[in-house]
């Protein structure tokens, strides 16, 4: 019988958990979250079947996996349920997944509240869940990458918010499509997104609190003429799209809902999405690989690039990340 929210006793039946979520059934979608969320050896096999079923009838690669990270306190949340409101406006249906560093709920329940503030509350086409985040594997937790895929089933798009930026393996761009980076409206915050060279993680960078004024105004300037300035250097190609927001206000969250959508497309186009995918998901079982059994693990598995070369192997055959990661586990022990 459902009904249980969080530790279910068994591990549940995977089918009919499965065929619950692809009905979009809220208490269907949770309970296969806390499926995979489930720790316990028993479970696996369970969370494979639940994970397969999904990948085989969900929407897979027509969902757009977006990740929104940055600072604490920059306003990811309030952005977050900003462009969900956008989506829900041309009609997507949306998941959000909230890792909260600190307490296992607030960082959710926060974001849940405010999407109910901005949202129809019985509007069903929007699914909020917050994890806490995995101190042992870097910014999220173990099962991030089964829940986005729990979430991408059945969702058009599915928010990641987490915080930090480009931080290990098991970082948001390696569950997402594309990564949308936050940072403050003020000129030292710019400056050091600069220094630590994190101009490779985001796809789409913004500055957001944009309603601030001028500071916000002088903080995209810097940037967008560091940005000019580096691509000049590097003769990259092109620097990510440089936008200033409000989730306060929603000013530019139109404009940035439209260059996550320009950059699907793109991926989608070109055909680089699944490739994609398929070597973030393989750096993404490599980390938790790592976690669980070790750096020495890793050695006695063959070194990292050629465990990561199976990984990606698995995954193009089919296996969820997770059920790759203890398939290699599992000659480890
Ligand atoms: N002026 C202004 N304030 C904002 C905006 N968005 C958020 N805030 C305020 O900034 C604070 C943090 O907002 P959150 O949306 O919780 O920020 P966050 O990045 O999700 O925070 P953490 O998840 O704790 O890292 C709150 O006090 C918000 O009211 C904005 O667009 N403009
Ligand atoms: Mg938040």
């Amino acid at each position: 019988m459902g009904g249980a929210r969080g530790g279910v006793s068994a591990p549940g039946d995977p089918e009919a958990l499965a065929a619950a979520a692809l009905r979009r059934a809220p208490a269907g979608i949770a309970r296969a979250i806390s499926l995979v969320e489930d720790r316990r050896p028993e479970a696996r096999p369970a969370v494979w079947r639940l994970l397969r079923r999904l990948a085989a009838e969900g929407r897979g690669a027509s969902c757009h996996r977006v990740g929104l990270t940055g600072p604490p306190g920059v306003g990811k949340s309030t952005l977050a349920s900003a462009m969900v409101g956008e989506l829900r406006r041309r009609g997507r249906v949306v998941g959000v997944l909230a890792v909260d560093p600190s307490s296992p709920r607030s960082g959710g329940a926060l974001l849940g509240d405010r999407a109910r503030i901005a949202l129809d509350p019985g509007d069903d086409a929007v699914f909020v869940r917050s994890m806490a985040a995995g101190g042992d594997l870097g910014g999220l937790s173990r099962a991030a990458g089964s829940a986005v895929e729990v979430l991408s089933a059945v969702h058009d798009v599915v928010l990641v918010e987490t915080t930090g930026v480009g931080q290990s393996e098991t970082d948001v761009e390696h569950v997402t499509d594309t990564v949308i980076v936050a940072i403050q409206p003020a000129s030292g915050d710019v400056l050091q997104f600069l220094k630590a060279g994190l101009l490779e993680v985001p796809d789409v960078l913004v500055v957001n609190k944009a309603d601030l004024g001028a500071p916000a105004e002088r903080a995209l300037a810097e940037l967008r003429s560091a940005l000019g300035t580096l691509d000049a250097g590097a003769g990259r190609a092109g620097s990510p799209p440089v936008l200033a927001t409000s989730g306060a206000t929603a000013r530019g969250v139109p404009e940035l809902v439209d260059a996550c959508d320009q950059r699907f497309a793109a991926l989608v186009a070109d055909g680089s999405l699944l490739a994609r995918r398929r070597r973030a998901s393989a750096a993404w079982a490599y980390g938790l690989l790592r976690t669980l059994w070790g750096e020495r693990g890793v050695e006695r598995a063959g070194g990292r690039a050629a465990l990561v070369g199976r990984l990606e192997a698995a995954i193009d055959r089919g296996a969820p990340a997770v059920e790759a990661v203890y398939a290699e586990g599992s000659r480890l022990e």
